[in-house]
């Protein structure tokens, strides 16, 4: 059985591998120049991607239906042959692999200034360096690393990194997707599966994060909103809890860290109501619920540490490595709950019981320790992410791309 695919860049659905487009490697041949890199309308249409492409093509059909489908073609215009593959909806360039193993797309959502992008470039770090990776015995990486074909994210990405991890400085806010659209983070994840007699063998999986700005939210660009939520395979909903009803009473927090960028502070129901909204709108609706599974994190912990002391089990427990911990997760996700109780949130609570089918909560910080909000800088002793990889973890169990550990 095939994976259902998926671009990870535009998201289109692609029925099978063999429909994928080809893509000229620009070489010239013996009777032809090379193919030269222009801008792709098509790209730029559906990624938002105006950099200059070498150009792609589709694949020409086997005139026997039982021969296998090609797997190199030549470029109609300089006749160099290629087998490198590209999706025929927005023309970029995909990896070999994909399409091999399952690729889930990721859409994260949240309102203006919730962290979306601070938790999207800390995650996407430590998936990168050793300690995550070296738990699932796994290589993970932006795709496209020096290629110019991907440079886009990659190169965001990168800056973003350096941005927190080394100039110590907050992020500007996410703009606005141009026209509806802007390029998904694509993360490579090689890994290994346990295959027949114990042999395992390796297996490449890509996940898409589409980051939205908060921004989107507000406007009524239903369309691309919906069709991004649609073709998703998972949601990560992040919140503030800075915008519950009880939590200013209770911690105290400087202005900035509230109101400083978005004017209008912003009631999570209403921000949950609007999201709701949108997936009505999509497959992931059965007529009452959400169906697709939803991780409800709650960012910028950091800011609790103190109030909730060092012996809250939120803070002491911590999950069994190797695998997603589905026990401490839960307890993770009912001390969440009665959390949220006590800050005022049971609307929250009521609110995701009666429309989502599967939701669980999430305790993160990406920064792990308050950052200077006015200034824009994070604390001087650097980032210290804590708990970011748990509701990627839940989700990657969800696919079957992660087992389940116990004791
Ligand atoms: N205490 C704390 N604050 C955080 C953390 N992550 C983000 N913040 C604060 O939240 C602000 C917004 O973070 P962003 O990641 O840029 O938010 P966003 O959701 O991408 O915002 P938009 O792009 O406007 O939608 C930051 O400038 C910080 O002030 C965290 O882990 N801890
Ligand atoms: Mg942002
Ligand atoms: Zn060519
Ligand atoms: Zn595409």
């Amino acid at each position: 059985m095939s994976p259902k695919l998926h671009c990870p860049f535009c998201y289109a659905a692609i029925k099978r591998r063999s429909e994928l487009w080809f893509q000229c490697r620009g070489k010239p041949t013996p009777t032809r120049p090379a193919c030269r890199p222009k801008i792709d309308e098509a790209r730029r249409n559906h990624t938002g991607f105006a950099l200059p492409t070498l150009p792609t093509f589709a694949p020409i059909a086997q005139p026997n239906q039982l021969l296998p489908p090609r797997k190199t073609a030549r470029c109609p215009k300089c006749l160099g042959e290629t087998s490198v593959r590209a999706c025929p909806q927005c023309h970029t360039r995909l990896p070999v692999e994909f399409g091999v193993d399952a690729s889930p797309l990721v859409a994260m959502v949240g309102a203006r200034g919730t962290g979306k992008t601070v938790y999207l470039t800390v995650l996407a770090h430590e998936l990168q360096r050793g300690e995550l990776a070296g738990e699932f015995a796994a290589t993970v990486q932006p795709i496209g690393d020096g290629e110019d074909n991907y440079a886009l994210p990659a190169r965001w990405l990168g800056d973003d990194i350096h941005q927190l991890y080394d100039a110590k400085r907050l992020l500007p806010v996410t703009e606005q997707a141009v026209d509806g659209r802007r390029e998904p983070l694509v993360m490579e994840w090689r890994g290994r599966k346990a295959g027949l007699l114990g042999r395992d063998r390796p297996r490449t999986n890509y996940l898409s994060f589409y980051d939205t700005a908060g921004e989107d939210l507000h406007t009524d660009r239903d369309a691309f909103q919906l069709h991004y939520l649609s073709a998703a395979t998972y949601l990560i909903l992040l919140l503030d809890p800075f915008q519950l009803p009880r939590v200013r009473d209770l911690v105290p927090l400087p202005p900035a860290a509230v109101v400083q960028r978005y004017g209008r502070a912003e009631p999570t129901r209403e921000v949950l109501g609007r999201i709701t909204e949108v997936l009505k709108h999509s497959s992931h609706w059965n007529g009452r619920q959400v169906t697709m599974p939803v991780a409800v994190a709650f960012a910028k912990m950091d800011a609790f540490y103190d109030y909730l002391g060092d012996k809250h089990p939120l803070r002491r427990i911590r999950r069994r490595r190797h695998g997603y911990d589905d026990e401490a997760g839960r307890r993770v996700h009912e001390e969440m709950a009665s959390l949220l109780h006590a800050w005022g949130g049971d609307v929250i609570n009521d609110y995701l019981r009666s429309y989502y089918r599967d939701y669980r909560y999430f305790f993160v910080s990406a920064l792990g320790a308050e950052p200077d909000y006015a200034e824009g800088s994070v604390h001087p002793t650097g980032v210290r992410p804590d708990r970011v990889e748990e509701p990627l973890l839940w989700l990657m169990h969800k696919a079957g791309l992660v087992p389940r550990v116990t004791t």
